[in-house]
């Protein structure tokens, strides 16, 4: 098994319906990837340990999602050098509103790239980006993938057009 290059984490596996889009994404352009809990919340010191080692595991993009009052994405940040992606995880209140300001809202030098509610896929496709920076045959991979998302929205243009 290839070494995982990123990681994605949540705040419980009540996420998971939700996140697996994201190693879905990784896995359709070969990303080898990681995905375990690390509850801010429930398990601190993880939580420190897992965003202090990361970088030093060789993962190159952490992938973080979280409900509710979703502090993990942000202290991640605080503890790793790495690009960190945040996927607010919609829950049975609020529509996602809670964990999308929770994690949108980062103070200035701790950066966190907040994808839309409950949209990991994008999570996925942005780590898949990331690590195209540098990789030529990924960076390839990638444009054959706009281009199906470009041919498929001409097709429903067609069946608008005919209609
Ligand atoms: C958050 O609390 C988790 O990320 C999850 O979205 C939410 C609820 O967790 P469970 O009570 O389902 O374990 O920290």
């Amino acid at each position: 098994m290839p070494e995982p290059l990123v990681s994605i984490v949540m705040g419980s596996d009540s996420d998971w319906p939700t996140m697996s889009a994201a190693g879905d994404a990784l896995a359709e352009f070969g990303v080898p990837f990681e995905a375990d809990v690390v509850s801010a919340h429930r398990m601190p010191e993880d939580m420190v340990t897992f965003g202090r080692q990361a970088h030093t595991r060789g993962i190159r993009v952490i992938i973080a999602g979280a409900g509710g009052a979703a502090h993990l994405p942000g202290m991640l940040a605080a503890l790793t050098p790495l690009p960190v992606i945040g996927v607010p995880v919609p829950l049975k209140y609020l529509d996602g509103m809670d964990s999308l300001l929770s994690i949108v809202q980062m103070p200035a030098g701790v950066p966190v790239a907040t994808v839309a509610i409950g949209n990991a896929r994008n999570a996925g496709l942005l780590a898949v980006r990331m690590l195209a920076a540098g990789d030529e045959r990924l960076t390839q991979r990638m444009l054959e993938f706009q281009e199906s998302l470009r041919d498929a929205a001409h097709a429903k243009g067609a069946v608008v057009r005919d209609a």
